[in-house]
């Protein structure tokens, strides 16, 4: 096959996950203005329904290009490929940073010491989220056993930390699992230490606000340069932030092993 029969065969479409998604934007951006990619169509639904389609497709062996991050087990499930991406329309590896609103280091100065001092390794995050689908456990249930083996990583964020004095803290995050799982494991660490922390799963767009606006005090899952960009520019001076949840993410667009495409340049009109 060649690069016009598999873009052929894949009818011109991305399969991509939910529309309110920042790699969504990314990817709207790049169908309007690459070249190659005149007349594609980016099919947004859920995370979900993307994997099933990718589990469909590799079943029956056709070509599908899929919306694709890491950390996440569908490189560990499935024989699947980034596409090289020459001129970096993904950017290239995103740090997922902690934000909080304004104000919030003064009223919680012990919680915000917490918050600047946690921060996790990919490969803890990648081998939890291999486990909460291998053993088809939530994240936030996985999160529970996990910090039970891992009090010495807890307790690095809350060493020599004074005691917390009950508040209560308002968290938002994305639904995705590669953010449920540091977030929950922060509140964990908080509420450790003295704090009520409840946690409210919103989309990028509305986590952008909420701590913008205030109604939110922080977030662990803003993934920034590029996949937040739009949103970290138009609140720009209205959030602080307050250092790498963790490091080395990326976005791209993958494709099964099988399918003979190296770079998103080989899609073709
Ligand atoms: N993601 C996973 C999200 C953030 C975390 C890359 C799919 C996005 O906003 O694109």
């Amino acid at each position: 096959s060649t690069p016009e029969t598999i873009s052929e065969e894949m009818e011109y479409t991305i399969t991509g996950i939910e529309p309110g998604a920042g790699m969504s934007g990314v990817i709207d951006d790049m169908i309007e203005n690459e070249e190659n990619l005149q007349g594609w169509t980016h099919q947004t639904s859920s995370t979900g329904a993307m994997l099933t389609e990718l589990d469909q497709a590799i079943q029956n062996e056709e070509p599908i290009v899929i919306a694709a991050w890491s950390p996440h087990y569908m490189f560990a499930k499935y024989d699947i490929k980034y596409l090289e991406d020459p001129n970096e329309l993904f950017g290239g590896e995103e740090n997922v940073l902690k934000l909080g609103r304004l104000g919030f280091e003064e009223d919680f100065p012990i919680a915000a010491e917490i918050v600047r001092n946690f921060y996790l390794e990919l490969d803890v995050i990648e081998a939890a989220l291999l486990d909460s689908q291998e053993q088809e456990i939530p994240v936030p249930e996985v999160v529970e056993t996990w910090v039970v083996d891992n009090e010495d990583i807890i307790n690095e964020f809350t060493d020599g930390v004074a005691e917390g004095n009950g508040g209560e803290i308002e968290m938002v995050v994305t639904s995705w699992d590669s953010e449920l799982f540091p977030a929950y494991v922060l509140k964990h660490a908080l509420e450790s230490h003295g704090f009520t922390v409840n946690v409210t799963k919103v989309d990028p767009a509305i986590m952008f606000e909420s701590i913008a606006s205030g109604s939110a005090d922080v977030t662990t899952a803003a993934w920034l340069p590029l996949t937040h960009g739009a949103f970290a520019e138009s609140y720009e001076g209205e959030y602080i932030e307050m250092g790498p949840a963790y490091e080395k993410a990326k976005t791209g667009l993958a494709v099964p092993t099988y399918v003979e495409l190296e770079s998103i340049s080989d899609l073709v009109p």
